[in-house]
């Protein structure tokens, strides 16, 4: 009879934590510009791009998607960039999801 103990690990694996990606807006990025950068970086169609784009216009921000954290954080840094690059103060942001 053996006398080892044996140890069971059980993989306690979390979901991994998403969150939102948020469109801010200013005065001075051109609409289309906005719906371009969400229809490249998101893949969202044009007719919802013009929605978000229009929605942040009016409400001052819209969520554009949720994602898994470190893909929200990348989509956000490219669109970012892409902004930046352009010479727009469009600015994109993250936050937790509830
Ligand atoms: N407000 C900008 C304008 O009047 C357009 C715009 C819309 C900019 C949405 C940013 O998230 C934004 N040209």
């Amino acid at each position: 009879m053996s006398t080892e103990l044996e140890t069971k690990t059980v993989a306690k694996t979390e979901p991994p934590k998403k969150q939102k990606v948020i469109l801010l807006n200013d005065d001075y990025t051109p609409r289309e510009f906005v719906v371009e950068v969400l229809q490249a970086v998101f893949r969202i169609g044009g007719q919802t791009a013009f929605r978000i784009m229009h929605t942040a216009h009016t409400q001052g921000a819209c969520v554009v998607a949720v994602y898994p954290a470190n893909v929200a954080e990348t989509k956000c840094n490219e669109a970012n960039d892409l902004s930046k690059h352009a010479g727009h103060p469009l600015q994109f942001t993250t936050e937790p999801e509830d």
